[in-house]
């Protein structure tokens, strides 16, 4: 099978094929994709070096599977141009996740709607990925009215110039900013840009994509988004208000249940889940689960995932592990 990777010299597409190595994905043929200036240089794939193409020669090689992350523009324009060729393209930009002809995809809640005419399918921002992992359990048992959700959010969600600027700023050294503000021993308010509702575009895409994933648009959401100057994963204090009585063993059951999920809870042995724990490895993990003494039928937990692993190359990944299986 010929693989694609747009975006292959990018934070998410080195991530994407160290999954798809360690997973030993049967790709045949790799198709490193980046732009004009790394057109050439050798990519080191299972032992095998692959010489860097541009989107033009990658689509004329017909790949049977394309893994974008290339930014939405790149996206909006190529996408079309894989699917042409009969290309399946799993792609990770914002540019298709609310088009409703588009699916967007958490394997192990939603991958069962996927069908062959398919053929653009859209990753979930990293942030809404491991919400809504840890939502499906609870809602399918409990039915959730209302999530009340506040991010901590690491770096490497913004990319190499913000890794940068931590880096710089750990130093005392001056360099181009990623954000408008200090990151180093701070907290910054502000994940992607500002819209008219003055929330940001990460907090509406926490809003709308966890009600396209969970197919409800009953499910209310509301969310602070905030940068932190961490690097191993995003972190999600999450307030849930339930249709349903409920006890928080049954909780914990339903989550450890739950593909996909790993519960560390236990405080009275310092057991929760954190970013320095979480990065590197492909689970979502759940901890500090308890009842909001505030509200009869409402719940707190804390939720830390590798957002350039389940947040974005390794979803991308089981999708097409997912469309392997159904097509074989
Ligand atoms: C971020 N979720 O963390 C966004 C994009 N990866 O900045």
């Amino acid at each position: 099978m010929k693989v694609a990777v747009v975006g292959a010299t990018g934070m998410v597409g080195q991530v994407m094929l160290k999954v798809l190595a360690e997973r030993n994905f049967p790709l045949t043929e790799l198709i490193p994709v980046a732009s004009e200036k790394s057109v050439g240089k050798e990519i080191e794939f299972n032992g095998k070096n692959y010489k860097v193409v541009n989107l033009e020669t990658a689509v004329k090689r017909k790949p049977e599977i394309a893994l974008f992350s290339a930014g939405g523009d790149t996206s909006l324009e190529w996408a079309p141009k894989f699917a042409e060729v009969g290309t399946t393209v799993i792609d990770n930009s914002s540019a298709w996740r609310m088009d409703p002809t588009k699916k967007l995809v958490v394997p192990e809640i939603n991958a069962d709607a996927l069908t062959e005419e398919d053929k653009i399918i859209a990753n979930p921002n990293c942030s809404t990925i491991q919400l809504v992992l840890a939502l499906k359990p609870l809602h399918d048992k409990f039915g959730i009215k209302r999530v009340v959700v506040s991010t901590y959010q690491s770096i490497t969600g913004t990319g190499v110039k913000a890794v940068q600027q931590l880096e710089n700023e750990y130093k005392g050294e001056n360099g181009e900013m990623a954000y408008p503000y200090p990151i180093h021993r701070n907290a910054i308010p502000h994940c992607d840009v500002f819209l008219e509702n003055d929330y940001t575009k990460e907090e509406m895409k926490l809003t709308h994509e966890t009600k396209k994933i969970l197919n409800d648009d009953t499910v209310l959401v509301s969310a602070t988004a905030v940068r932190i100057p961490v690097v191993g994963g995003h972190s999600e204090s999450v307030n849930i208000e339930f249709e349903k009585d409920f006890e928080v063993e049954e909780i914990k059951a339903a989550l450890k249940d739950f593909s996909g999920i790993t519960l560390q809870d236990n405080p009275a042995v310092n057991t929760y889940p954190m970013p320095i724990y979480a990065e590197g490895k492909n689970d979502v993990f759940v901890g500090r689960i308890r009842k909001d003494h505030s509200h009869p039928r409402a719940l707190n937990m804390w939720i830390v995932a590798d957002n350039l692993r389940k947040g974005a190359a390794t979803n991308a990944v089981q999708i097409a592990e997912h469309l392997i299986k159904v097509n074989a």
